[in-house]
């Protein structure tokens, strides 16, 4: 009987241990690959700069269509009181191509949003900077 509980308890001990590790690939997976749910982003990144966070979000929509919204979230005791326009670059990866810059609208304060349509399905990888701070994602454009 002992034996018994002793083997249910080292399986469960497994199981927990094997589930921690397939919760973080799940986890990993999640933030950074494609997904058909629209609400759910393909790809984001989040970088602290000197003067607070961006955020930015990558939504592959299908069909050369893509959704970016970027967040920057000011610093209290930032110097400046405004966060300046972005630059962003959509450049493919894999190829020597000119860069894409799309048409940012401002939506709300330090927070921008862009859909258009990319030229070529692959791989990309979009640059967000602020001055000389950026940040980058790679992603897959269907
Ligand atoms: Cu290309």
């Amino acid at each position: 009987m002992k034996t018994r509980l002793l083997a249910i308890l080292i399986a469960l001990g497994i199981f927990g241990f094997a589930g921690v590790f397939i919760w973080a690939a799940v986890r990993t997976e999640t933030a950074v690959q494609t997904s058909e749910d629209q609400t759910v982003p393909t790809a984001a990144v989040s970088e602290t700069l000197s003067d607070g966070r961006v955020d930015v979000h990558i939504y592959a929509l299908g069909n050369g269509d893509v959704r970016l919204e970027i967040q920057f979230s000011l610093d209290a005791d930032a110097i400046e009181s405004t966060a300046v326009r972005p630059s962003v670059n959509f450049a493919m990866t894999k190829m020597h191509m000119d860069g894409f810059e799309p048409p940012l609208e401002l939506v709300g304060a330090g927070v921008w949003r862009a859909r258009f349509k990319l030229p070529m399905a692959g791989r990309w990888i979009v640059s967000v900077g602020f001055g000389e701070e950026f940040a980058e994602v790679e992603f897959d454009a269907q």
